[in-house]
């Protein structure tokens, strides 16, 4: 056949960094499969890889930027869209200011190049309404790793090495499905099964019988919302029973006296009704994982994006540190990226900001503001409300807490910018939608990921298929440009006046290679432009680097684009010395921010819910699909409907509601009606619903979502609750109430 190619790329729809093998002919995609040669995944895909595929083909997918008008949508050319976008926005700032801007940043761009260009779009913009996906997901563990190791994030976050580890506890996580989240590891399933074929052992703490829990050798049922309190418990009871071994961070640490009197009043018996896990398992649980010689705790969303989120991550790391198994092979290790993040971050320990958000004074975490306090931010009047929005790949009316209010102060905004390829619920609103082209078309390299890989790759995806629109970068690079007033002037100008300032933080902050001077990064990488630069400077400076010549036989992008398959680094190494970022220079076990929010635990230990009749709704992952974004594709969508209302049948029958009815399920802010499955799988006074779903808005330009609707559970999140250490909303544990819809 004619013009047949084969082209290697990882998959970029969730954290696994999988390799695929795109079959491509006659410029059409053929097929996509698992890659073998693929040192990391070894043939290893889950269904959604085919996404790759099916967005490509997406006949509703768009293809070139659309203008809101009075007649409805019209294509516009990208030069028109940006000379008009540049217009809007520099009116609005001369009017009301820079704050008046904000800029929200949404999931998929951590898997696109144009990641590395946020840094150039925030400093263009100098608005302080700059918001992320953060807030509705890793920002406390973001918070909580600065504070105790000192950041950046996510270069101090400690993964765990599951591929010697004896014993994982996985607390709120169902890898499983998700394939892992700040764990980069293609294949969860068969790693996990692993671990236990290796006479090892896997705990997990869900209030759902999860499809990790199935493949576990133990669950246990927690409340939602009460991790930190089990956790602490977990800490207390290694205090005293004499289990504290402190392992390679033996003097390291700060803090261990004043943590052991903060933890005093946490005994198993006074958390277990609370958590619904009995003081005896509290105390086995512990007592296992101290004795095992290489433990790991892991916990993720299900202990981030609740009411204690900072305290429960905390216990999470205290649990890991305390037993030894920081920094220990089989234990939890530090990632050594080749292209590290380090060398685009400032030098300074984690602090958190001495802002805060202007309406409800909600923490900012690195300059960012949390999701939760974006729609009061814009529909609350006075000097700094948002009155423009970039958004950035996200769909924050499906996947941000209380949507429906977030839809009234989208729709009220002055202009609405979003680089989407979607007409969607969110992008509807917008003025202007800016369709950059789908993975596919795109090269990649899974910049964010590798620093949480367990372990070290580096691995280069090609294009498969080309595109005449410009990649995301160019157009944040673009819209950054009229921002500054440079609207017309070529890419690559604008592209080397950023990428001379880049160079200059990278030079500063290494530490591998002599004599190294800006002059020589940016000539020796003068030809280059965008994204694929960056990487490039990034590897030959990183550890295994080139140093521009010093160790020719170092890492380039020339060589890891050599390595269509991947380059393998080996397995995690002991680093713990070179990781400590802390104005101390130690690890801080107690840090402040942490203890001064005990009180606030304490509090709902002893008065766990003002209305304990009501019910606690979590969410729940597909495996077929990501997020919102991926039920307009017919082949992962077909089959049974996964947006159910998951009840247990003790619930169900208390509540008068059968499998296959209708229940409405009523939070503070919201309501809707979703189908009823009855099962086994959820622990009493528990309900679950998938979230990303709600495909029921005409305007829209997604018939196959549209016929696979489904209800959207952030109608019932609520924006005023949220975990007030690190401003993260509470996502899973929403009190509401489930009744029969009629
Ligand atoms: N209730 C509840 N809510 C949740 C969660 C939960 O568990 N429960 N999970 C939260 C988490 S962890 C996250 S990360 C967020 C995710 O929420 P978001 O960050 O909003 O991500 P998506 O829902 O995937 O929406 C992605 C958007 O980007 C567009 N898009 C996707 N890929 C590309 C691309 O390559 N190019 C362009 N131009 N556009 C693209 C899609 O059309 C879509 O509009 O949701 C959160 N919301
Ligand atoms: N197939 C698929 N994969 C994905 C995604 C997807 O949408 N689909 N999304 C990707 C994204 S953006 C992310 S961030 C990751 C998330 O990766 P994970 O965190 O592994 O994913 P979740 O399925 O949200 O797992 C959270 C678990 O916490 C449980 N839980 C809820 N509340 C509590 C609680 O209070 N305590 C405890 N202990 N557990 C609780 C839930 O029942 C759930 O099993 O997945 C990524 N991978
Ligand atoms: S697990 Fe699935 S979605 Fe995730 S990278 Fe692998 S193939 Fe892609
Ligand atoms: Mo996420």
């Amino acid at each position: 056949m004619a013009n047949q190619q084969s082209v290697s790329r990882v998959c970029p729809f969730c954290e696994a960094t999988c390799g695929v093998t795109i079959e491509v002919a006659d410029g059409a995609i053929v097929k996509v499969r698992g890659d073998r040669d693929d040192p990391f995944s070894r043939g290893f895909i889950c269904p959604k890889a085919h996404a790759l595929k099916e967005l490509y083909d997406d006949s509703e997918r768009l293809r070139r930027p659309l203008k809101r008008t009075p007649g409805g949508w019209q294509e516009i050319s990208w030069p028109q869209a940006y000379r008009e976008i540049s217009a809007r926005l520099l009116a609005i700032r001369k009017k009301c200011g820079p704050d008046a801007i904000g800029m929200y940043a949404g999931n998929p761009l951590v898997h696109d190049l144009a990641f590395l260009y946020l840094p150039v779009l925030a400093r263009a913009l100098g608005s302080r309404n700059v918001f992320n996906a953060g807030a509705i997901d890793t920002l406390p563990k973001e918070v909580q790793t600065g504070l105790m190791f000192g950041g950046p994030f996510p270069a101090t976050v400690p993964v765990p090495d599951i591929d010697r580890t004896k014993y994982l506890l996985i607390v709120g996580a169902n890898p499983a499905v998700s394939h892992g989240s700040l764990m980069t590891m293609p294949d969860a399933p068969g790693r996990l099964k692993n671990v236990i074929a290796r006479g090892g052992r896997v705990v997990v703490i869900d209030p759902r019988r999860t499809e990790t829990a199935r493949l576990a050798s133990k669950h246990h049922f927690i409340r939602p919302g009460t991790d930190a309190a089990f956790l602490l418990a977990m800490v207390r009871t290694l205090f005293e029973e004499g289990l504290i071994r402190l392992g390679a961070a033996t003097g390291m640490v700060n803090g261990l006296d004043s943590l052991q009197q903060s933890v005093r009043d946490f005994t198993p018996e006074a958390v277990a009704d609370y958590c619904g896990i009995s003081a005896a398992h509290i105390r086995r649980m512990a007592r296992e994982f101290a004795a095992g010689e290489q433990a790991a705790c892991y916990g993720r969303l299900g202990t981030c994006v609740q009411k204690f989120g900072t305290l429960a991550c905390w216990g999470v790391e205290l649990m890991n540190i305390l037993t030894g198994n920081l920094d220990r092979a089989g234990g939890v290790m530090f990632p050594r990226a080749a292209a590290p993040a380090t060398a685009l971050a400032g030098t300074r320990p984690f602090k958190l900001d001495r802002w805060k958000t202007r309406v409800s004074g909600q923490p900012r975490v690195g300059g960012m503001n949390p999701s939760s306090a974006m729609a009061e931010e814009m529909l609350t009047p006075g000097a700094g409300q948002v009155r423009a929005m970039i958004l950035l790949m996200t769909n924050p009316l499906r996947s941000a807490a209380h949507s429906r209010e977030l839809e009234a102060a989208f729709a009220g905004l002055e202009c609405l910018v979003a680089v989407d390829f979607y007409l969607n619920e969110t992008t509807r609103h917008a003025d202007f939608i800016l369709p950059t082209p789908s993975p596919a078309e795109q090269p990649n390299y899974e910049f964010g990921l590798y620093h949480l890989s367990v372990r070290t790759i580096a691995k280069w995806s090609w294009a498969a298929v080309s595109s005449d629109s410009p990649p995301a970068w160019e157009v944040m690079l673009k819209i950054g440009a009229g921002l500054l007033g440079l609207e017309g002037r070529a890419t690559k100008e604008v592209d080397d006046m950023m990428f001379a300032q880049v160079a200059q933080t990278a030079v500063k902050r290494n530490r591998h290679w002599e004599g190294l001077s800006v002059e020589e990064v940016v000539s020796s990488l003068a030809e280059s432009t965008g994204p694929e630069r960056v990487i490039d400077m990034l590897l030959r400076l990183g550890p295994y680097g080139d140093g521009f010549g010093r160790n020719p036989s170092g890492l380039t992008l020339g060589r890891v684009k050599g390595a269509p398959h991947g380059i393998d680094l080996g397995p995690l190494q002991p680093r713990l010395g070179e990781i400590i970022n802390t104005q101390s220079g130690k690890i801080e076990l107690a840090p402040t921010l942490m203890v001064n929010d005990l009180p606030r635990l304490r509090d709902h230990i002893s008065n766990p819910s003002a209305a304990s009749q009501e019910m606690l709704l979590i969410g729940r992952r597909n495996l077929r699909t990501s997020n919102s974004f991926m039920h307009n594709l017919p082949a992962l969508v077909k089959g049974r409907n996964p947006c159910t209302l998951q009840v247990s049948p003790h619930d169900a029958a208390r509540l008068g509601i059968a499998n296959g009815s209708a229940a409405r399920v009523t939070s503070r802010v919201g309501s809707v009606i979703a189908p009823v499955e009855v099962t086994g799988d959820l622990m009493p006074g528990v309900v679950s619903l998938p979230h990303g779903w709600g495909h029921d808005v005409e305007e829209t330009r997604l018939s196959v979502a549209k016929a696979h609707g489904g209800v959207n559970t952030n109608f019932l999140t609520d924006n005023q609750a949220y975990d007030t250490a690190s401003g993260t909303a509470v996502l899973f544990g929403t009190p509401v109430s489930v009744e029969p819809a009629h």
